[in-house]
Formats: C-alpha cells, sequence, structure tokens
C-alpha cells in the first residue's frame, strides 16, 4: 500500500518509522532563533542517520495541557528548519493545525501535512487540497490539548474513533483530496483516559476497515507512565514494546523520538518474519 505525499510515495508494506523533531525555544540560549533552527536541524540529520523514513517537524507542543502559540511564532520556529531539512532526501510533515502554517509550507516543499485536529480549523482543508500531491495525517483528538484530559468519556472509544476518521475521510474526499494522500491515527493521550488508550491497542485491528494505512504514536506518552510507573525520561523501553504491539496490531507508520532503537526493534521482527501483517479487507 502507498501513501502519495508531495515528493515521494512512501511505500507502507513495511511499516515506516516517523522520527520526531521538536522546534522549540531552547530557554538556554538567548542568541535568537539561529541556535533553536540549528539544533533542529543537526536533530533532523541524527534521525536520519538512525534510520528515519519520513520526519515530522513541529513548532507547536500538543502534549495535556500546552498552551497554542501565534501563527507568526510558530512560521519562523518551523519554515527555517523545512528549508534546512529539505534536502536531506526523506520526506518531511509539518505538525500543525493552523492553514497559513501548512499553505506556507507546503509552498516550501513539505510532503505531509500531520494535524492532530484533522483539518477541522477554518481554511485547512482549502489549503491542503490546494496541493494536489501534499499527504495527510488525520488524528482523533476530544476537546484541544488545554482540556482535553479532563475525565474524556466515551461510549465505546474505538467506535467514536472509527466513526471519526471515517467522517473525515469523507469530508476530505468530497474537499477533493484523494484517499491515497491520507493516513489516520486514533491519536493516542488526545482526550483518552489510560484504558481508552489501551483499549484502542487491543482493538486497533478494527480501525483498519476504514481502508487506509495507521500511524500510530505512543513513544514516551503518559499512558506507558501509568502502566511502568516511569517519568518519561525512562520510558524507552515501554516505548519501544508499544511501537511493536502497534505494529503488530497493522500500524504502518510509528511516529517516535527514539529512531534507532524502533529500527532495530523492527528488524527483528521483520527477519522473523512476523512484520507486515495482513491487510484485513476494506469496509465496502
Ligand atoms: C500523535 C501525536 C502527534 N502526538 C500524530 N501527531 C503528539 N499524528 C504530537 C501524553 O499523554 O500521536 N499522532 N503530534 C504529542 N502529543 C502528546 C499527547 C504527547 C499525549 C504526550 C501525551 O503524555
Amino acid at each position: 500500500m502507498l501513501w502519495q505525499t508531495t515528493r515521494f510515495d512512501i511505500d507502507l508494506d513495511r511499516p515506516r518509522v516517523m522520527g520526531i523533531v521538536n522546534v522549540t525555544p531552547d530557554s538556554f540560549s538567548d542568541g535568537g532563533r539561529h541556535a533553536d533552527t540549528a539544533a533542529a536541524l543537526r536533530h533532523c540529520e541524527q534521525l536520519v542517520a538512525e534510520g528515519a523514513d519520513i520526519l515530522d517537524i513541529g513548532g507547536e507542543s500538543s502534549r495535556p495541557g500546552a498552551v497554542s502559540v501565534s501563527e507568526e511564532e510558530e512560521l519562523a520556529r518551523v519554515l527555517p528548519v523545512l528549508d534546512g531539512a529539505l534536502g536531506l532526501g526523506v520526506p518531511l510533515s509539518i505538525d500543525t493545525v493552523k492553514p497559513a502554517v501548512m499553505r506556507r509550507a507546503l509552498e516550501r516543499g513539505a510532503d505531509i501535512v500531520n494535524d492532530i485536529a484533522a483539518l477541522r480549523a477554518p481554511g485547512a482543508l482549502d489549503a491542503v487540497a490546494a496541493f494536489p500531491r501534499a499527504g495527510v495525517c488525520l488524528m482523533h483528538m476530544r476537546g484541544d490539548p488545554a482540556t482535553m484530559q479532563q475525565r474524556p468519556a466515551y461510549d465505546d472509544v474505538v467506535d467514536e474513533v472509527r466513526d471519526f476518521l471515517r467522517a473525515r475521510l469523507m469530508v476530505l474526499g468530497a474537499a477533493g483530496i484523494a484517499p491515497e494522500r491520507v493516513v489516520l491515527d486514533p491519536g493516542i493521550g488526545f482526550g483518552k483516559s489510560v484504558e481508552h488508550n489501551l483499549e484502542l491497542l487491543r482493538r486497533q485491528p478494527e480501525l483498519q476497515s476504514l481502508g487506509r494505512p495507521l500511524l500510530l504514536g505512543w513513544s514516551r506518552k503518559s499512558t506507558l507512565g501509568a502502566v511502568t510507573g516511569r517519568p518519561v525520561g525512562e520510558r524507552l523501553a515501554a516505548s519501544l514494546a508499544a511501537a511493536l504491539a502497534a505494529a503488530q496490531q497493522g500500524a504502518r507508520v510509528l511516529r517516535v523520538h527514539d529512531v534507532t532503537a524502533t529500527v532495530d526493534a523492527l528488524k527483528v521482527w521483520g527477519a522473523a518474519g512476523l512484520l507486515p501483517v495482513p491487510e484485513s479487507p476494506a469496509e465496502e
């Protein structure tokens, strides 16, 4: 199965690793943005050397309780890193909910828009539709990052996530964005309890009936902290276990901080013939 993006048709017959590049200000440097841009670009190069198949560049945190940054600020953080990373030879994804950031990034040549709000912001659909080859990741989120962890409740979390992603896929289709450009993400940690997140892992194959590849982001998240009792800096083993479990359950893109370790883990599973898992038939 291929994922069509601006410059690359990404073969998802084997699971791919998306390396996370956060472009947020370094509180220890007062030298303006150059130091932050340079550090982010070094990180991009390192992740590619470690085997990342895709880089996901983000200038606004979406962790629970995070506050949003202005459009100008986000552009100033992300665009110089995007420009510098375009020559690295891997697809570049921009992690943003802002239509203006999507447009400016796609104009510069970004390959993918990764939107935790699934193109629900006014103007977001048009921004992506204006670039006929650009890829998209649509993610499920209940509420917004500032408030999403306030007692999330679902009738059936998997049904609700599946219904939401199916509806967004239809809305994108109506806006002229072909399904071949889209991957889907249940949004681990976005308005979900520990049990909800674990149920999404256990029942992840039910989301494959949507007929598009799944992207999963478990890396270092608080559900892994709840399960292991470990702080965010000590969640590598838990993150690897979650990434492999997600891959076994059919995930085709894994969004991770620790690229070397994830690539090695996938190599072992691949060598044993355990990956990829067979596709389940699409819905009629
Ligand atoms: C994700 C994701 C993302 N996660 C996609 N984009 C984050 N497509 C940012 C916690 O519970 O899963 N998929 N962009 C990071 N967001 C979180 C959310 C980080 C929850 C941490 C937690 O600790």
